[in-house]
């Protein structure tokens, strides 16, 4: 199998969030089976349920030969050894990784849902994201990068 490149999200808000993405960022850099190929800035946003700590956020590349669901297995094992309590859907977290973007591909399983069902909506994912990939870069449904930037206010984001 040809490597594949995968977008992740990255996000916390509790537990020295900077600091969780950095040592984040260092486990995705040596994933097995994968190539690194790089990270967004880093950035900072109100969470979307209020009352909440800021959020930091930042979006990673890499090609990898791991398949989705063992890419994903990946990914909650590092949410995991960083603390991650599974608790209320929303609730803070020290770490969450979020499979944006596998490919091309479109999957829709129980367990994993590609492309994130709420990526078009989030500042905190695009404007990241859009660090990583040529300015044409469309999503495997078609809608292109630029489309939902331009209607998804950067407002509100802070590039630390
Ligand atoms: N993640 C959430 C809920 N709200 N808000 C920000 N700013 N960043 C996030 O990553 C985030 C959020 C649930 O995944
Ligand atoms: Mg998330
Ligand atoms: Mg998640």
């Amino acid at each position: 199998m040809s490597p594949v490149r995968a977008f992740i999200g990255l996000g916390s808000n509790l537990d020295a969030p900077t600091e969780q993405l950095r040592q984040a960022l260092a486990a995705l850099q040596a994933l097995p089976h994968s190539q690194w190929v790089g990270a967004s800035a880093l950035y900072s946003s109100e969470s979307l349920l209020p009352g909440q700590p800021l959020y930091t956020n930042a979006v990673a590349a890499l090609d990898t030969r791991l398949a989705p669901l063992e890419l994903l297995d990946a990914l909650q094992g590092i949410e995991n050894a960083q603390g991650r309590v599974r608790g209320e859907r929303w609730g803070p977290r020290t770490l969450d990784l979020d499979l944006l973007l596998y490919g091309q591909q479109l999957i829709d399983e129980p367990r994993l849902v590609v492309p994130h069902n709420q990526l078009h909506l989030r500042a905190f994912v695009l404007y990241p994201l859009a660090e990583l990939v040529p300015a044409q870069f469309s999503l495997p449904d078609g809608r292109s990068l630029a489309s939902l930037l331009e209607a998804c206010p950067f407002e509100g984001l802070v590039r630390l």
